[in-house]
Parts: structure tokens; sequence; C-alpha cells
């Protein structure tokens, strides 16, 4: 049993107050009460708690935490992280995929730095997208387990180099209880495609975040989760560097985007 804890009882207290006052101001009827009451129990039951809480909370949260601080901002983690992606190494890297993965190839480069400019070497990044029918490996669909997650290292000037496939715009699940929600209250269920990322650093702070790139038309038609930052938004261009692109075992069109990341000192980080 969980003790007494008085930040817990204000806040939900007042939550339980907002909610109740609102029943009272519409004059929600029982059977609206039980239809939501059924609903609730189908969305437990579908597994999409942490869906619909990432959704519609998470963005706040994180918000509250980091808006303000210096270096990259942050941004929702979101219900699709999974741990111990398998450790990429080798020269290039590229994120785990298969020989005919979907998907327009893509060189996505950058450095990490402090905040004075230090370089941050042997940083670990974990980072995982979704594919091009917008699909989360061990999630949905049928890509193998692991596809298009991996964890790599900076290296010792702070950079990174990794091959993987532009991601496509992104709609969440949008036929279980979340989708049906999405529906009911007239919110289309898209966000603007992504890459997740999360960079652990020793003497850094963990920065969790998401780039998106300039011209999806979702950046203007508004994600759902409402997580999308200014200066998250990358450029993309098509990739004319043959030597780089040879490199990375590419020989048709593919594009290139980079981005460098800025850390903030933080307490010791197991990394
Ligand atoms: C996602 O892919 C996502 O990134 C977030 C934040 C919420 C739901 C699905
Ligand atoms: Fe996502």
């Amino acid at each position: 049993m969980a003790d007494y804890d008085e930040r817990v009882a204000t806040v939900a207290t007042e939550i339980l107050a907002a909610v109740r006052e609102r029943l009272e101001k519409h004059q929600v009827t029982h059977s609206e009460y039980r239809a939501a009451w059924r609903w609730l129990i189908g969305l437990a039951e579908s597994g999409e708690v942490p869906l619909f809480l990432d959704v519609f909370f998470e963005s706040v949260v994180e918000r509250l935490t980091h808006d303000g601080k210096p270096g990259s901002p942050g941004t929702v983690q979101g219900p699709y992280h999974l741990p111990d992606a398998q450790m990429l190494d080798g020269d290039p890297l590229v994120l785990p995929m298969r020989d005919d993965e979907p998907g327009t190839p893509m060189i996505f480069t950058g450095k990490l730095c402090g905040l004075d400019g230090t370089p941050v070497p042997n940083a670990l990044i974990d980072m995982w997208q979704a594919g091009n029918d917008g699909t989360y490996s061990g999630f949905v669909g049928d890509a193998p387990a692991g596809n298009l997650r991996g964890r790599m290292r900076t290296g010792a000037d702070g950079t990174f180099q990794v091959r993987t496939i532009r991601p496509a715009p992104y709609q969440i699940p949008h036929s279980g209880p979340t989708g049906e929600f999405l529906a009911m209250i007239g919110m289309h269920a898209w966000r603007p495609a992504h890459f997740h990322f999360i960079i652990t650093a020793d003497g850094y702070e963990p920065l969790i975040t998401q780039l998106y790139f300039n011209g999806d038309e979702w950046l203007e038609d508004g994600d759902v989760v409402g997580a999308v930052k200014d200066s998250l938004v990358i450029d993309v261009r098509d990739g004319t560097d043959e030597s780089l692109a040879a490199r990375f075992g590419i020989n048709g069109s593919h594009q290139v985007a980079e981005y460098d990341f800025v850390l903030r000192p933080g307490g010791a980080n197991v990394s």
C-alpha cells in the first residue's frame, strides 16, 4: 500500500474536482457515463493506455520540465521506444533494416557537443523511427524485430553518421480506442514524420527528443501530439556527394540531413 503523499493528493484531488465540475456543467447522463466507462475499459484492454497518455498529456509535462533551458530542446518520448536496441558498430553505421526496406535511403549525420561547443565523444545515441509504412517494429505491422532501431556511440570528435530510410508521415494507430476517441472529438491522427532519440553521456543531462523534416505537410496541419518545436525541424537535401553515398553502399537517389545536438551539463549518467 502506498502512503499518503501530499503532492499526489493535491494534484489528484484537483483533477477529480475538474472532471466532476465538467460532468455537472454538461449534465452528463447515466447512459453517457456508462458509454465512457465501457470505452475506458476497452482502452485498458487494448493495451493502448501508453499511447493515449503520451498523445494527450506527455507534451505538457515535457514542456514544463524542459522549456527555457539551454541546449537542444527535448520533446516527448512517446510509447514506441524499446530498450536494448541493437548496438551498431562497424563503419559505416546502418540502422537495422531489410534488404529491400521500402523508403528513400537517407544519410543522417551530426555532432554532439556541450553548451560551450566542446565535442562529446563516446555518447550513446539510441535512435528509433517508423518505417515507410508508418509503423514501428515490435508494435504494429510486419517489420522484423528491431527494425529501424539502433544504438550507436559518437566518435572521438563527437560526430556520428548513420544510414537509414526517411520515415513517412505517420498516423498513430487509429482503428483502436485511441483512434475512436480522436474521431469522436474531431481530431485527425497524424504526426509529421520524425526520428526519435534518447542521448546519454557521462556528465550531461539525458536528452529525449525527436527531429522533423522541413516541408512535411503535418508540420502545418497540426501534430496530433503537439510535440513539434521549431528548432527540431531540419532541412533535408538530395544527396550529391557520391563518395559519401558509396561509402554507405547507396548507389541510387537518396537524401541527407544533419543535426548537431547540444547537451546540458548534468549529473553522472550510466551510458
Ligand atoms: C508516436 O510515434 C509518437 O512519437 C508519439 C509521441 C505518440 C504516439 C506515437
Ligand atoms: Fe513516434
